[in-house]
């Protein structure tokens, strides 16, 4: 699981709910360390382990595990009102999570103003909005890159964490007519919150890098994914972080010597939640069926998850930008119940073939997408645990789909449980 003095990197291939959640939970029952690296809490990530289900958006996914260190790195965008009710929440599940949760004295901080700007971004953009999980998380790394931003380290400065909150609320308040926020009453409610804060804050650039070079196994947790990168997903209908391996590296603050292991999770058919190109979407029966049977719905807003077939030129494209070294392809049991399935493996854009995802969407409009068609095997998959005992027409399924990307899947997703992964080492 972790090559030594290295950290192990855990990304979304597509566009999120892929089922990190459950990979992560994984790895950081064997990890010291479990850090997040970026995005804030609009991620959903789904852990189902001793018969309980957590759902974390903020906490990294060890949590869940009593050894392993929770860190929420400095690319991450903290609301610490959501961090304090979530750690709550994950205690009264009856976690301990006393003294195993660290936060970044460099994160960005979400306000509610960040949440309220995200609220009506969207609905100015009307038909075009981006179908955010209006969390703040545009707004608040929108922030930071206008240096206008709040750190956690400026908490504990009260003239400095006053000027510069009056500073940004005075710019929203131009920005946005509708805009009423009380600084005074924010500045005493971030009296407390700071005070709550204190003991987990830490310099976590220093403290990870020690970590991996002592040799300690950290786990660094993606979350959102490729297609959903500011720079190299479907922009302009993309988070606003880098959800690669790049963004592991800035959001932590460590070389690229320290990584050993890049696992990409792959869903066995792709989903999408909120607006924008999304080339295999199937808006029919099929499209309901893999929904229903795979119970896809937001984990942070409910939101149905739109379904179509897996798509070999988006996985391609992901693996182009963050070179896996190995795949966790997952939720392959949703596919028991079709008798066909297919898989993207190029576009035909204006009458020529490609195998590229192309940066103008507008070429999408007009795509023609041309799929491999396999049986299906029709059968549980659910009780398999190693490679051999899959059907026939399963194994090819995922034979075909190694050999396209040319990277070998390590695991396989059989079910929502711990246990439900099959390794093949
Ligand atoms: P945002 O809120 O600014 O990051 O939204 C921008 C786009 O990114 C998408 N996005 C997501 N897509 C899949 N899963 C996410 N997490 C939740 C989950 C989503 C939910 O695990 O189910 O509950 O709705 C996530 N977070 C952001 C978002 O849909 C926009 O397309
Ligand atoms: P993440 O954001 O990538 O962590 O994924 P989510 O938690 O948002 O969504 C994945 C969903 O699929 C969750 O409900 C998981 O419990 C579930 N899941 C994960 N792996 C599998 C699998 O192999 N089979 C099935 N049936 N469900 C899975
Ligand atoms: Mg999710």
């Amino acid at each position: 699981m972790f090559d030594k003095n290295k950290a192990t990197i855990i990304l979304g291939t597509q566009w999120g709910d892929e089922g990190k959640g459950k990979l992560c939970d994984l790895f950081s029952n064997e990890a010291d360390v479990c850090a997040r690296c970026q995005g804030g809490n609009n991620a959903g990530h789904t852990i189902v382990a001793n018969g309980k289900k957590y759902a974390v958006h903020l906490l990294p996914s060890g949590i869940v595990s009593p050894d392993c260190k929770a860190v929420i790195g400095s690319g991450v965008v903290v609301h610490l009102e959501s961090l304090f009710k979530e750690l709550d929440d994950i205690e009264k599940k009856g976690v301990d999570t006393k003294g195993r949760i660290f936060v970044s004295d460099r994160c960005q901080i979400v306000f509610d103003f960040h949440q309220m700007a995200d609220g009506l971004n969207e609905i100015e953009l009307g038909g075009e909005s981006i179908g955010t999980t209006r969390r703040g998380i545009g707004p608040a790394y929108s922030s930071k890159a206008a240096r206008t931003g709040i750190r956690v380290t400026s908490l504990y400065n009260e003239s400095e964490f006053k000027e510069r909150l009056e500073i940004i609320v005075g710019n929203m308040k131009k920005r946005y007519s509708t805009f009423d926020y009380d600084v005074e009453s924010e500045i005493s409610k971030y009296k407390t919150l700071s005070e709550r804060l204190k003991p987990m804050v830490l310099d976590t650039v220093v403290y990870i890098n020690d970590m991996i070079r002592g040799g300690h196994k950290v786990l660094i947790e993606g979350a959102n994914a490729m297609m959903l990168d500011i720079d190299f997903g479907t922009y302009p209908f993309v988070t606003s972080s880098n959800t690669g391996v790049g963004g592991a590296l800035t959001g932590l603050g460590i070389p690229p010597s320290l990584i050993g292991k890049t696992i990409g999770v792959v869903k066995a058919y792709t989903t999408r939640v909120g607006s924008g190109p999304f080339p295999t979407e199937l808006l029919d029966s099929t499209g309901e069926k893999l929904q229903k049977f795979g119970a896809e719905f937001g984990v942070t807003t409910g939101r149905p998850r739109r379904c179509g077939w897996l798509d070999l030129v988006v996985l391609n494209h992901s693996n182009l930008i963050n070179g896996y070294t190995s795949l966790n392809l997952t939720k392959l049991d949703v596919l028991d119940v079709f008798d066909e399935i297919k898989v993207a493996t190029s576009y035909t854009i204006n009458g020529e073939e490609t195998k590229t995802f192309p940066a103008d969407l507008n070429l999408l409009q007009d795509v023609t997408i041309n799929y491999k068609t396999f049986k299906g095997w029709n059968q549980s998959i659910a009780k398999c645990t190693t490679f051999e005992q899959l059907p026939e027409n399963c194994q090819i399924y995922v034979n075909f789909i190694q050999q396209f990307i040319g990277v070998p899947i390590e695991w396989i997703g059989v079910g929502v449980g711990r246990e439900d992964m099959i390794h093949i080492p």
